[in-house]
């Protein structure tokens, strides 16, 4: 057994024995209740799960493991000369919870290095897609391919004891990891650059590589990937992805169907393809008013029309956070730092400075702030990832480091299937009707 892992089988048992000492304790004790109109409104503001790896605050935003976006790019290790922390970093505070040391993560990044191969039938697959299908399409088809390499597959079938669940779960999730980034980048290669693909550097660090096997080489952009899939990597439990994953992974499905079935609801615009849009809708906002940067006056009539269309403004707007994103504070920061006369950031400034009020206005906006999707593809776009229908593919494969962790806790702590009940109008109607 390698290191990482055997340092994660030594934190299970006195964290099962918590936990069952606590449900133990406490099982009994209510935490809340729940109104009807929360079974009409998608269950907003239920407890209802258990997501050990984050905690998002309304009004502070997340915090991995306790630690927030600024806490994390203090003390996470960085790449030698860089400042960005390393996702390596990230996915090892989640799955370990305690901080890692650069060795720590330098073992990280070379164990993934190790995994990283892709069994050649999975670019069969993409390739036998029409190039003009959506990236999403080809992401969710590669991932699903990949579940032929399933250890818990096998382990199931082989009669594995329920005990032992975690362990090829746990292997699942590392190789999974290990070989998103270059299923991404053949995506992308094979659709923007005529297939002319890159090979792996396994001396670059995860998100290196896989900046590189896109086809950048600048250092800039590096830091850029490495915050980019920092901070995009978990938003505790209830978000529709991690959910998903949450829940399929409960019928003892491996981690490559559950990943599948959580990225098919990423590719929805209301979650992750929310930073394609933000980018598709500034772009016909500036061609429309003629190109350059748009007056505030010029933006605020664009978003109304845009709301008297019935179309939401891609970016703004939360099911949970009730302030700025801090996502979009850290992005808005790296900006600022490297790229201040962007005319693209100053148009996403501008719409920073206008929107919110429009919304607030409309009286319904729970939340007229920015999230992370606001500011990311404008960061992309500066370095000349231009292309945004592949940008949901980018928030995939940093949110398998916080779902595949999650996944990994799921099976230690024996979770059961997931099965909430549900209801029907005439039944609570009837319940009510004497009142
Ligand atoms: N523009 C226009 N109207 C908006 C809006 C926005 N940005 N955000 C919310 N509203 C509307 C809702 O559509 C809803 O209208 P109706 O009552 O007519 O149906 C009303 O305001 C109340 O909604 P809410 O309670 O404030 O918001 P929800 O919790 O229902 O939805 C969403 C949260 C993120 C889906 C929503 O704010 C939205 O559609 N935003 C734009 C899309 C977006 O940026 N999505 C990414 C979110 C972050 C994420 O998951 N990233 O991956």
């Amino acid at each position: 057994m390698d290191k990482l892992k055997a340092h994660f089988e030594s934190r299970i048992e006195n964290s099962v024995k918590e936990v069952k000492d606590f449900i133990a304790a406490h099982g009994d004790e209510v935490i809340g209740e729940i109104k009807v109109s929360q079974l009409y409104a998608g269950m907003r503001g239920m407890p209802a799960l258990i997501t050990e790896t984050s905690k998002l605050d309304a009004e502070e935003g997340i915090r991995f493991r306790g630690y927030s976006i600024p806490e994390l790019q203090e003390k996470l290790p960085a790449y030698p000369g860089g400042k960005q922390p390393l996702p390596e970093g990230i996915f090892y505070l989640m799955l370990m919870n305690e901080l890692p040391s650069e060795d720590d993560v330098r073992r990280m990044s070379n164990n993934w290095a190790r995994r990283a191969q892709v069994p050649h039938h999975v670019f069969k697959i993409i390739d036998a897609f029409p190039k003009h299908a959506h990236p999403m399409t080809q992401f969710l088809a590669g991932i699903t391919a990949l579940r032929t390499e399933s250890e818990f597959q096998r382990a199931y079938r082989e009669g594995i004891n329920k005990k032992d669940y975690w362990e090829p779960v746990y292997e699942d999730a590392m190789n999974l990891i290990a070989r998103l980034p270059r299923i991404a980048a053949y995506i992308y290669r094979r659709m923007y650059h005529e297939g002319d693909h890159i090979e792996p550097n396994s001396k670059l660090d995860w998100s290196g590589n896989f900046a590189h096997m896109l086809g950048f080489n600048n250092e800039e952009f590096y830091e850029l990937m490495r915050m980019y899939m920092t901070i995009h990597a978990d938003h505790e439990g209830g978000n529709v992805s991690a959910h998903a994953i949450h829940l399929v992974g409960s019928a003892l499905s491996d981690p490559y169907l559950s990943f599948t079935a959580g990225m098919a609801g990423l590719a929805g615009p209301l979650h992750g393809l929310a930073n394609q849009e933000v980018i598709r809708w500034i772009l016909s906002m500036r061609d429309e008013l003629g190109g350059g940067l748009p007056s505030k006056e010029q933006i605020a009539s664009y978003v109304k029309k845009t709301l008297n269309d019935g179309k939401v403004i891609p970016g703004f707007g939360h099911a949970v956070l009730r302030k700025t994103d801090p996502r979009y504070t850290a992005q808005r920061e790296f900006a600022m730092e490297h790229m201040p006369h962007d005319e693209l950031f100053l148009i996403v400034s501008r719409v920073y400075e206008v929107v919110p009020d429009i919304l607030k206005a409309t009286g319904k906006v729970k939340n007229p702030w920015p999230n992370v999707d606001a500011h990311s593809g404008q960061l992309l776009m500066h370095y000349g990832l231009t292309q945004y229908d592949f940008y949901t593919v980018m928030f995939g494969v940093s949110r398998s480091l916080g779902t595949m962790a999650s996944l990994i806790w799921d099976r230690v702590l024996g979770f059961p299937i997931e099965r909430p009940g549900s209801t029907t109008t005439e039944l609570l109607k009837a319940k009510f009707a004497a009142k």
